[in-house]
């Protein structure tokens, strides 16, 4: 059966500034702690770095020509932090005048920018005094916001102020599978909080400073019991959905942690970051959450520690990001898994949709974006024989955007007002510690000549945004 897709359902893609824009040293840029940590060895699969990824920076023009021609509604983005304030300190025009020109293009476009600023590309020179574990890195932050708020407030009226700050805690400090790479329980807790404090202090700033719509993108990975009625199981993803799903949303939408996850980490080190005032700061009313969705999670405890990381990309050792979830296990179920091994769940996002309404931001009237969601395949170029054309026939991946959009459809059928959707991602792009090896796009890369093909999956959004329906 054909389904309408509500004209007042805003769809579009998603990128961050690292993983696409390249130019790594160009007009005044400094290193990001991303710069540094794909060179250290074992860190990143064959070593790859950002220094040209789809040359973005470039090609801004013709990439916005591109999404113009999709038809996309909006365009969700990164500034980074290393281009505007290169060492964290001192702002630099060049830097931010690239985000001027992406801005004044995209409106030209008819697109409307969606502007996150912190996607895990945090300036060296910072990480250096501590980075994320160093509480003034939060005021360097907002110096930061200001700064682009500054130049682009007259243009930009969504502003996101971190992206998924659990992988930029807890993956980044205490897994060590993302930079800086370091492997500490505490340093993983006191990112945690220092990162919700710049998210609070920035969105006071901003919204004094006259920005319009603010809030934060946040990753969901729900999990359930393997078995409901073990006690072990239960107790397995309660600690999962603290530490993961909780952590950040809690303190943000009610001003304090769960006092369940405080028994499990505060005194590891949660405890003594925390100073007066600081949870009444980091609730300062947001007006949008961003979710994103990759998948659910069944779960069982088992004692002796299984890891929880178990794909990881290289043979660099990485620890578990759970402190005092160590025991908790995934298990695999009866579902089609994509290229990053990830599980196909559509019927996870609708769940996970609900429940944040139910539980935060229906009552605070806070309005919820998927602003990621997405699937890594093996993609194909072939060439269309009459035509003569690359063409990428990913099955895999039209089938995914369509059950997830077809997930949030039934999330809003059920009451549920959610706003938007932005696919992740617009371009294959760099995928991290996982280097150029994994492709999300709905628009190819060919990283040997940059040359853009659209995908069928591509194909696929665009005519649902013409033809409204799924
Ligand atoms: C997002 O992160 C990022 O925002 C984006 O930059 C990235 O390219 C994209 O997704 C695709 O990866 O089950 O223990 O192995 C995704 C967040 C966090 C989702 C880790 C999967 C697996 C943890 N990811 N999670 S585990």
């Amino acid at each position: 059966m054909q389904r309408r897709i509500p004209t007042d359902l805003i769809l579009g893609g998603a990128t961050a500034a690292f993983q696409i824009e390249g130019a790594a040293a160009e007009d005044g840029r400094r290193p990001s702690i991303w710069d540094t940590f794909a060179r250290v060895p074992g860190a990143v699969i064959d070593g790859h770095n950002g220094d040209v990824a789809c040359d973005h920076y470039h090609r801004m023009p013709q990439d916005v020509a591109l999404m113009r021609e999709l038809g996309l509604q909006t365009y969700r983005f990164s500034t980074s932090w290393a281009r505007v304030r290169p060492e964290g300190g001192e702002p630099n025009g060049a830097g931010i005048d690239f985000y001027s020109r992406l801005v004044d293009e995209l409106l030209g476009a008819g697109i409307l920018p969606w502007l996150t600023l912190y996607h895990w590309d945090l300036p060296q020179a910072l990480e250096d005094q501590g980075g994320w574990t160093n509480r003034d890195t939060a005021h360097r932050f907002v110096d930061y916001a200001l700064t682009v708020h500054e130049t682009l407030g007259d243009r930009v009226t969504n502003w996101t102020t971190m992206n998924e700050p659990w992988c930029s805690s807890f993956l980044s400090y205490t897994a060590g599978a993302h930079a800086p790479g370091r492997q500490s329980v505490e340093a993983g807790l006191q990112a945690g909080h220092h990162l919700l404090l710049a998210h609070g202090m920035a969105v006071t700033e901003l919204r004094e400073a006259g920005a319009e719509r603010l809030g934060i993108t946040l990753n969901f990975q729900p999990a359930e019991p393997v078995d409901a009625s073990s006690a072990s199981d239960l107790e397995a993803a309660r600690r999962l959905n603290d530490q993961y799903n909780r952590f950040f949303v809690h303190p943000i939408m009610r001003g304090e942690y769960p006092e369940s996850l405080l028994a499990d980490v505060g005194h590891l080190g949660l405890d003594a970051v925390v100073q007066p005032g600081d949870l009444e700061t980091i609730a300062a009313p947001i007006d949008v959450l961003g979710v994103n969705y990759y998948h659910d999670d069944v779960v069982s405890y088992e004692p002796p520690a299984a890891p929880v990381l178990q794909d990881a990309p290289t043979d660099r050792p990485i620890a578990s990001p759970y402190p005092a979830a160590e025991g908790v296990h995934a298990h695999p179920r009866e579902l089609p898994t994509t290229n990053m091994g990830w599980e196909v769940q559509p019927a996870g996002l609708t769940k996970l949709l609900r429940h944040l309404h139910d539980e935060y931001t229906g009552e605070a009237g806070v309005e919820l974006w998927v602003t990621e969601n997405g699937a890594a395949y093996d993609d194909e170029v072939v060439t269309d024989a009459s035509t003569g054309q690359a063409r990428i026939h990913d099955v895999e991946r039209v089938e995914f955007l369509r059950a997830h959009v077809g997930a949030v459809l039934d999330a809003i059928d059920a009451g549920v007002p959610v706003k938007g959707y932005m696919y992740w991602s617009l371009l294959d792009n760099y995928e991290w510690a996982w280097g150029y090896h994994k492709r999300f796009g709905i628009v190819r890369v060919d990283y040997d000549t940059q040359e853009r093909t659209v995908k069928d999956s591509g194909l696929e959004l665009a005519r649902m945004i013409r033809e409204r329906t799924l």
